[in-house]
C-alpha cells in the first residue's frame, strides 16, 4: 500500500529514475533527513556507517574465491543450528564494528548471536537506536557464487539512554521500525532501504566507491508471474499451500496460468527479483518447521516494511500482517508470504479455504 508521500511524488512526476550524475547514498539521506521525524543527522550517520560496512563486506565477497581463508565453513554451529560460514562471522564483525563506530547504536540483535550484543561505551550507551540484523543471509550459497545479502532493521530504543539496552528494546513489532533495508551482493551490489517514505535503491559504483541512487522510488507490480517456494518441502506443506501450487501450475487450457517458479534459496535475492518484476515469496510452516523457518526480527520485519513501502504486502499466510506481530523471542520464526499484493492475497485465499 503505497504511502501518500510516494503517491504524491509519482503524481507530480517528481521521480528521478535516471540522473545524469551520481547522487550518492549520503546525499539522498541528508536531502531526506528533514522529513525524518527524529533528530536530524542521527539516522544519516547510522545509514552511512551501514553503507561503509557493506562496501567492506562486498569487497571480500567479490574476492572470496581468491581468499581461501574466507571461504567455507567454520567449526561453529550458530543459535539457529546452522553451520557458520567464515563469511557469516566476517560480515557480522564488519557490521558490528561499523555500527558501534557510528555512536548511534546502543545494541544489536544478530542472527549469528544467541543473545543481544550490548555496546557499553559512553557514546553508544547514550544513543537512541537498536538494530536487528542478519549479517549474511543465504550464506550457504557463497561457495557456489549465488547472490547473498545483509538485512537490517532499525528501531528507537525503549529503555532510557545512558543505560544498557535490554531484550525489550528488540521485541518491538515491525510497525515501530524507523528504517529497514538490505544489501544484495549480486551481479551488482545494491543497497535498498526505507525510512517510511518509499523504498529506494542504490547501486554500488566501484569507480568512485559509493552507493549511487539507481531507483528513487521502487514500486512493485500489484501482481506478477513468479512464485518462489522450496517445493522440495511439498509433502510437508499445509493443504492451502498445496492447493495454491496446483492453482499456479494448472496446465489445462484455457485456464492455464502464466506463472513460473524461481527460487534460489537466498531470501534477499528472491525478494529483490520479485520486488522489481512482481512475484510472491512463500515460506510456510511445515511439519519440520511448525513456526516456519524465516526469522521475524531480522528477516521478515525489514523485508515486510520494504515490501509495503513499495506497494506490496507481507503476512504470515493466515491473515496476520507481519508488521503487527508482537515478538516474544529474539530468534522467533514465522510463516512468511511477501510480495505483490494480489499474489499474497491469492495465497491467503487458499490458506483460508483449505488451511493447514
Ligand atoms: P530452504 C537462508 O538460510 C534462508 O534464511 C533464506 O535466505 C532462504 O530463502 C531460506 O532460508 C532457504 O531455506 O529451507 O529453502 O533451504
Amino acid at each position: 500500500m503505497l504511502s501518500k508521500f510516494c503517491k504524491k511524488r509519482i503524481k507530480n512526476n517528481k521521480i528521478i529514475m535516471a540522473t545524469n550524475r551520481f547522487i550518492t547514498l549520503d546525499e539522498v539521506i541528508i536531502q531526506r533527513q528533514s522529513a525524518f521525524k527524529y533528530a536530524k543527522g542521527e539516522l544519516s550517520r547510522l545509514l552511512s556507517n551501514i553503507g561503509l560496512a557493506a562496501k567492506i563486506v562486498n569487497n571480500s565477497i567479490n574476492r572470496a574465491g581468491l581468499e581461501t581463508n574466507i571461504l567455507g565453513a567454520t567449526d561453529n554451529i550458530n543459535v539457529q543450528g546452522e553451520t557458520q560460514q567464515k563469511l557469516d562471522v566476517f560480515a557480522e564483525e564488519m557490521f558490528t564494528k561499523a555500527l558501534q563506530a557510528s555512536g548511534m547504536v546502543a545494541g544489536i540483535a544478530s542472527e549469528e548471536e544467541d543473545d543481544i550484543i550490548i555496546f557499553d561505551d559512553e557514546l553508544s550507551l547514550n544513543s537512541n537506536y537498536v538494530i536487528c540484523m542478519d549479517p549474511l543471509d543465504g550464506s550457504s550459497n557463497i561457495d557456489v557464487n549465488v547472490s547473498v545479502g545483509t538485512i537490517f532493521s532499525i528501531y528507537r530504543r525503549i529503555s532510557k539512554p545512558g543505560t544498557k539496552v535490554v531484550k525489550e528494546d528488540f521485541l518491538q513489532p515491525g510497525n515501530k521500525q524507523v528504517a529497514a533495508g538490505y544489501i544484495i551482493y549480486g551481479s551488482s551490489t545494491m543497497l535498498v532501504y526505507t525510512t517510511g517514505l518509499g523504498t529506494t535503491g542504490f547501486t554500488y559504483e566501484p569507480s568512485i566507491g559509493e552507493f549511487c541512487m539507481s531507483n528513487e522510488l521502487m514500486v512493485t507490480p500489484e501482481k506478477g508471474k513468479i512464485y518462489s517456494i522450496n517445493e522440495g518441502n511439498y509433502l510437508k506443506f499445509p493443504e492451502g499451500i498445496k492447493r495454491y501450487l496446483k492453482y499456479v501450475q494448472e496446465i489445462d487450457k484455457p485456464t492455464s496460468r502464466p506463472y513460473t517458479s524461481r527460487y534460489i534459496g537466498s531470501l534477499v535475492a528472491d525478494f529483490h527479483r520479485n520486488l522489481l518484476k512482481g512475484g510472491v515469496y512463500i515460506y510456510p510452516r511445515t511439519a519440520s518447521s511448525p513456526n516456519g523457518k524465516i526469522r521475524l526480527l531480522y528477516e521478515c520485519n525489514p523485508i515486510a516494511f520494504l515490501a509495503e513501502q513499495a506497494g506490496g504486502k507481507a503476512t504470515d499466510g493466515y491473515g496476520h500482517r507481519i508488521l503487527d506481530i508482537v515478538p516474544t523471542e529474539i530468534h522467533q520464526r514465522t510463516p512468511f508470504v511477501v510480495g505483490s499484493k494480489e499474489m499474497v492475497e491469492k495465497v491467503e485465499e487458499f490458506m483460508s479455504e483449505y488451511g493447514d
